[in-house]
């Protein structure tokens, strides 16, 4: 049997990508279902993710998170919502379009042999499109910062596409958690290697968003360096 996989999106301001999104992904005709995550948008992307789930009744849920937003926020109510949904497999992925559902089906086959999935840009195979050279430097070193700061050896540990075993997610100590922002997707793998779970990396492209904008600023950066600093010593108080 097809095993059941819950794709969860995190999205701020995503009006412009969603549907093509949810159309591509739904193609693949695996047995999914969609829970978005939406952060009380300004363009209006909770209200259209609430018309998507009326016209593909059943299969997709939509939590309007009020309060503090952020990617971290977000993820944390999105995987911990996912680990107690009735599926096999949790996908995470950006809502931008910049993760291909033409990945997903790679990815998914992966997951028969790991707890957890990275779709990594930089592992043999793998690409970026569109994606200038400021933003590579900016990925090649933030992987470097995640290995000296919390010791995650992997090509590409910023990569927030993955398919993650749900009961690898029912494990993770949420709780513990300290990242308002995308410092969550390094903070998870923090977790989830201490964890001991097997974890593989299978190529993707990435390709940088058409549509709407980025939410990484130079605020978002600085907060990130100094969530690394403070994860380790958060996992073990
Ligand atoms: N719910 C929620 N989603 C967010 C927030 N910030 C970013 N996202 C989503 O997280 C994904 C990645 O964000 P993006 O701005 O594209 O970051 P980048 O790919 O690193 O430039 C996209 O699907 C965004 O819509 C937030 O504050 N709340
Ligand atoms: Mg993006």
């Amino acid at each position: 049997m097809d095993s059941r996989t819950l794709v969860f999106l995190p999205t701020y301001n995503e009006r412009e990508n969603l549907v093509d999104l949810i159309e591509q992904l739904f193609a693949l005709g695996r047995n999914l279902s969609v829970l978005v995550v939406d952060d009380l948008s300004p363009d209006g992307t909770g209200e259209l993710a609430e018309k998507l789930a009326e016209q593909y009744r059943g299969k997709i849920r939509v939590i309007h998170r009020d309060g503090p937003r952020g990617r971290g926020h977000a993820g944390v109510t999105g995987l911990r919502e996912a680990a107690a949904s009735p599926c096999d497999y949790v996908v995470e992925m950006d809502a931008d379009l910049s993760h291909h559902p033409s990945d997903l089906p790679r990815l998914l086959d992966a997951a028969s042999g790991a707890d957890l999935v990275i779709g990594s840009r930089y592992v043999e195979g793998g690409r970026t499109e569109n994606f200038g050279w400021f933003r590579v430097l900016n990925s090649r070193v933030a992987a470097g910062l995640t290995w000296l700061f919390l010791g995650l050896g992997y090509t590409d540990p910023t990569s927030g596409y993955r398919v993650y075993r749900r009961d690898l997610l029912a494990r993770l100590p949420w709780d513990k958690m300290i990242s308002p922002g995308p410092s969550i997707v390094e903070e998870t793998l923090y977790y989830i290697q201490r964890e001991g779970a097997r974890i593989a990396e299978v190529p993707i492209t990435f390709r940088e968003r058409q549509e709407g904008r980025s939410k990484l600023n130079v605020w978002i950066r600085v907060r990130w360096i100094l969530a690394m600093l403070r994860i380790r010593r958060a996992a073990n108080s």
